[in-house]
């Protein structure tokens, strides 16, 4: 079986993707046969550029012509285009991966899902963190009991693209066409990683409680080529507070205006026996201590009984951010041809987005807000 694949999006996320389908033949021999078939885009030289880089066989400018005309659509737009394009391809019976997050509104999410549950096709949002192998790992030490009961958990996203008040405005700067700022982009992921690691652990659970604050540092930014400002609507920073169902606390903070952090994703979690830390900056490695332990110690997730290790290189040969793309893109195409689901789906995503809509209506309300059950 050879899966066609159509990708809207070509810049950042679709050569992320691009480059994992490319790997999979290499390195994932078992997951189904990939043809990179249409690349879809606007501007016709960019995305002609783009397609003979990328290796797809053809390009489309307009996502009607092709999306029910391959056997999976991927959804690497802008948050705003999430909605309609991966709505129109579950109605034609195609499964949909769509990026975080899964889209710039709560409505638009919802209605995605309820798509995606009439459809019955495999769906995906790009929680690509679940698939650091250091990140399986921690789960499994949580799950195991290693920690013991779950008492706090703290995750922090920092950015520092924004630092630069002359940094061009651009549609992640932009509520309407992304939803929200760093909240949306960089705490959709810690927001996901947190239920994904203790989600299912005693005294964990799902996050039940939220109290949240956005703030927007620089409120305009110079539209690149014209020199024009336009307003900022999103937020450039967001904290938040968490009560969990089965007791434990948390705090998140993101920020895309933190100097000196380029790309720093940090989760600790503290139990009744250890706790665990994990640096997106050091991937390969997760802090324990144990109760037997006076201190930390740094173990290297990179052992060939590893999650995912054996399919690359011998033990201690690290992996990389990119690595986590394959890892995702090889699971979900596996679910594609065999018919399952795959997990983070819509269902992930929208349990993420309901997380935010609560942090943004705390902020805008000023009082606790709970959140709605996630199922995801
Ligand atoms: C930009 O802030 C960004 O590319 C996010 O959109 C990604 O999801 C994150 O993985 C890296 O930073």
């Amino acid at each position: 079986m050879t899966l066609d694949v159509g990708i809207l999006g070509y810049r950042f996320m679709g050569r992320a993707h691009a480059n994992a389908l490319a790997r999979l033949p290499m390195f994932f021999p078992e997951t189904p046969a990939v043809n990179r078939d249409v690349l879809i885009g606007r501007d016709e030289a960019a995305l002609e550029d783009a397609r003979s880089r990328l290796g797809f066989d053809r390009t489309a400018t307009d996502w009607r012509s092709v999306v029910d005309d391959v056997d999976v659509f991927y959804n690497l737009g802008p948050n705003f285009l999430h909605a309609e394009p991966s709505i129109a391809a579950l109605e034609a019976g195609v499964p949909v991966f769509s990026e975080k997050p899964l889209a710039a509104t709560l409505a638009d999410a919802e209605a995605m899902t309820e798509a995606a549950r009439s459809a019955g096709v495999p769906t995906a949002c790009g929680f690509n963190y679940r698939f650091v192998p250091a990140i399986r790992y921690a789960r499994e030490l949580i799950r195991d009991g290693e920690l013991g009961e779950i008492r706090t958990v703290r995750g922090r996203y920092l950015q520092d693209w924004l630092v630069d008040p002359e940094a061009p405005w651009s549609w992640r700067t932009d509520a309407e066409l992304a939803g929200s700022g760093a909240l949306g982009d960089l705490g959709a992921h810690t927001v996901d990683l947190v239920r994904f690691l203790v989600g299912d652990a005693p005294g964990g659970g799902e996050i039940d409680r939220v109290s949240g604050h956005l703030r927007t540092a620089v409120d305009e930014r110079p539209v690149e080529g014209s020199g024009e400002m336009r307003s900022v609507t999103v937020d450039d920073d967001y904290t938040a507070q968490l009560a969990f169902t089965d007791g434990a606390i948390g705090v998140l903070e993101g920020s895309r205006i933190a100097p000196g952090h380029t790309n720093d994703h940090r989760i600790e979690i503290h139990g009744s026996e250890g706790s665990l830390g994990f640096s997106l900056e050091r991937l390969n490695e997760l802090e324990v201590l144990r109760p037997e332990n006076r201190g930390f110690e740094t173990i290297l997730v990179t052992d060939e009984d590893d999650p995912y290790v054996d399919h690359w290189w011998p033990p201690g040969h690290v992996l990389g951010w990119e690595h986590t793309f394959v890892h995702e893109n090889a699971a979900f195409l596996q679910a594609v041809a065999d018919g399952t689901s795959f997990d983070p789906s819509f269902d992930a995503g929208l349990a993420a987005q309901r997380v935010l809509a609560s942090i943004e209506a705390s902020d805008e309300r000023g009082t606790w807000e709970p959140v709605p059950e996630l199922d995801g």
